[in-house]
């Protein structure tokens, strides 16, 4: 049985137009879910959206219209941008969804069986921006430490025992550290669960628009409980083929999800899980938050940025390129005009194209548009640039795997520096004249790069990459990673077309 690969990204809130910050992270994703495919994994990859809750409730009262209606419009716009955005999702859930009522309702009564939920009244602070309930310490001026206003909430309520999870928790972090990452947002969790944990009100009485809790129609699900579910409802839980699914997908190997939310995902879920007994999620990474040109990204500043006009303004591949290796994953990011035209004048068109380019045109030009043949033997220069080719794939997996998709990124960036290096030193445009053969040697040593260089990048750059395994003539079934590595190599022979250059360069229009 191949080995598999489940991940997520958090589902999104249909109050709200897709911008960068959900095609970021539903980006990585993609990278990884790509990446892992390509290595063989039979891989699940979840996203979707969040459709319960009072905000969505009264987005759909400011607009007029049921949030039935109203929902099933904003969910397509989500799903409409995976397919532009060539996000290789395998599921797209809906909170509103009869399957996700059945895994939410099984999971309830669960917890209700294990004597983990129990009837009181809540009176507190509720933000209905990031849906969430806050302490009275935890309010100044009316807000949220988030910023979200909050208003005074008094209602009858369901509550999870979350103050008994308190210890388990902490032992689960203790025992898996990679359980949450990076270390700096595990420590925050764990700082948090460590100052004490409340029980949660997991209902709500006073608005309608969620999932009916079992046996008590007064009552909604607390809309988080009701969200986090979808990891789970996705693979099966609470359906009819539950037992051919759901052991064989769950655990998720990874929720990816933005810092904002890293609470809910890393407390409130594994202690529902723990109490459902139900395994926990092996990963959850919190990246960080996108600015545009310094500032915050935000519907009232008028700055959001909508990664469809990025996209076509720079290119769906160069996008897709600048955010995952512009920021060490994990960290916060500026979206700049600046920094995007740098990296993709930079990286892409010089240091990646124009090789590509100057390579494959040297090789149509003066080998009669035939690959050179793989060499007899090899020169030191060859030895060293091909050694550190071969040894990519092994760091490759290593990054992905910790999420570190810059690291990923900028390894094989070293390897094109390195093949840019070995070209001007082996200069095969004066080997022509000298020692034909040689140039034959050193052409193919530099199309042999290109090619698992182009196999390495699909995961970032699907489009690109295809368009440089074309031109090398890689057959389609000959693109996945068990290709990479010296024992590999490509054998030469093929008949190439004429190269066109793959990465464009940004040219900056002429100030009126
Ligand atoms: O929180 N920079 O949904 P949401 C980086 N429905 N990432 C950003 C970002 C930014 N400026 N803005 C948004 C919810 N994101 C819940 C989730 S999951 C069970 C329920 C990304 O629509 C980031 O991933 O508010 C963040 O966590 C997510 O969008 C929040 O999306």
């Amino acid at each position: 049985m191949s080995k598999s690969y489940y991940l997520t990204t958090p589902i999104y809130y249909v109050n709200d137009k897709p911008h960068i910050g959900h095609a970021y992270t539903t980006l990585a994703c993609d990278a990884l879910a790509r990446f892992k495919r390509l290595d063989g994994f039979d891989v699940m990859f979840l996203t979707g959206t969040d459709e319960h809750g009072q905000k969505v409730q009264k987005s759909a009262e400011d607009k007029g219209i049921d949030p039935k209606t109203f929902t099933d419009q904003v969910s397509q716009n989500f799903r409409d941008l995976t397919a532009t955005l060539n996000f290789t999702n395998d599921d797209f859930i809906r909170t509103t969804e009869e399957r996700h009522y059945k895994s939410c309702q099984k999971l309830w009564n669960t917890l209700i069986e294990n004597g983990d939920i129990y009837l009181g009244s809540y009176a507190g602070w509720y933000a209905v921006r990031g849906e969430a309930f806050y302490a009275e310490s935890e309010i100044t001026d009316g807000k949220a430490p988030s910023g979200a206003p909050v208003e005074w909430v008094e209602e009858p309520s369901y509550f999870f025992r979350l103050s008994a999870y308190q210890d388990k928790l902490l032992a689960h972090y203790d025992a898996n550290p990679d359980f949450v990452a990076p270390k700096s947002r595990l420590n925050e969790v764990r700082s948090f669960v460590a100052g004490g944990l409340n029980d949660l009100s997991v209902s709500r009485a006073s608005f309608s628009w969620g999932v009916p809790v079992p046996g008590d129609d007064a009552h909604v699900m607390y809309v988080w409980l009701d969200a986090l579910t979808n990891y789970i409802t996705a693979a099966g839980y609470g359906q009819d083929d539950e037992a051919d699914r759901f052991p064989s997908r769950w655990p998720a190997d990874l929720h990816m999800v933005g810092k904002d939310i890293v609470r809910f995902h890393a407390v409130y879920w594994p202690a529902f899980l723990m109490a459902a007994g139900v395994p926990l999620p092996k990963r959850v990474y919190a990246h960080g938050w996108w600015t545009n040109e310094g500032q915050k990204i935000s519907k009232s500043l008028g700055n959001v940025i909508d990664p469809v006009d990025i996209a076509e303004t720079y290119g769906l591949d160069q996008m897709r390129y600048f955010l995952l290796r512009e920021v060490p994953f994990g960290n916060d990011g500026d979206f700049s005009h600046n920094a995007m035209v740098h990296r993709m004048n930079g990286d892409l068109a010089n240091d990646l194209g124009n090789l590509s380019q100057r390579v494959l045109s040297m090789i149509f030009k003066n080998c009669d548009g035939v690959m050179p043949s793989k060499p007899a033997a090899l020169a030191e220069a060859d030895e060293t640039i091909l050694k550190e080719v071969d040894g990519l794939l092994e760091r490759q997996r290593y990054h992905y795997d910790n999420q570190q998709f810059h690291e990923a990124l900028k390894d094989i960036w070293d390897v094109v520096s390195a093949a840019n290096r070995y070209v001007d030193d082996m200069a095969p445009w004066a080997l022509r004249k000298t020692d034909f053969d040689r140039m034959g040697d050193v052409l193919w040593v530099l199309a042999e790069t290109l090619r698992q260089v182009a196999i390495l990048i699909q995961p970032v750059m699907p489009e690109a990459s295809a368009a440089m395994l074309d031109q090398l003539v890689v057959p389609d079934d000959a693109r996945g990673f068990d290709q990479l590595g010296q024992g590999s190599h490509m054998q030469g022979g093929q008949a190439i077309d004429k190269p066109v250059p793959i990465f464009p360069r940004y040219v900056e229009e002429e100030s009126a």
